[in-house]
């Protein structure tokens, strides 16, 4: 009997939960996943350099895919895509001058906006847009 209350207990505070973190201006859960390595439908590459992400625009199906991103600069970068990673990861797919590495996202339809977010380098140029169709 008190097992079974504190299961509702749980379950009543789970939902609580969930409610509070539905208002519309959220944005969606993190959606990369450890599978990065894993086939995606589309794959885009990307070019990072000092300082351009290319192509400025980068136009992709909306649902599973896959960037193949390579450092062409001098130094580190980062490709960061703020609204599907949460903002408070960052520096986290950094890769190195030369470094080739393949990140794979499941994207809504919209615009997204792409950025290196060491320090510096958005504000050198190193942004671009993410437009993801239906
Ligand atoms: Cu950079």
């Amino acid at each position: 009997m008190g097992l079974r209350i504190a299961t509702l207990a749980i379950l009543a505070a789970a939902a609580i939960a969930a409610g509070c973190a539905s208002p519309s201006a959220v944005p969606p859960p993190p959606v990369s996943s450890p599978d990065d390595a894993a086939p995606g439908r589309t794959v885009i590459e990307v070019a990072l350099t000092d300082f351009a992400i290319t192509p400025k625009i980068i136009v992709a199906p909306a649902g599973r895919v896959r960037f193949e991103v390579v450092n062409r600069g001098v130094i580190e970068h980062d490709f960061h895509i703020p609204v599907l990673e949460g903002p408070h990861a960052h520096a986290q797919r950094l890769l190195r001058p030369g470094e080739r590495r393949t990140f794979a996202y499941t994207v809504r339809p919209g615009t997204y906006e792409v950025v290196c977010t060491i320090p510096g380098h958005r504000e050198a140029g190193m942004v671009a847009t993410l437009d993801a169709g239906s």
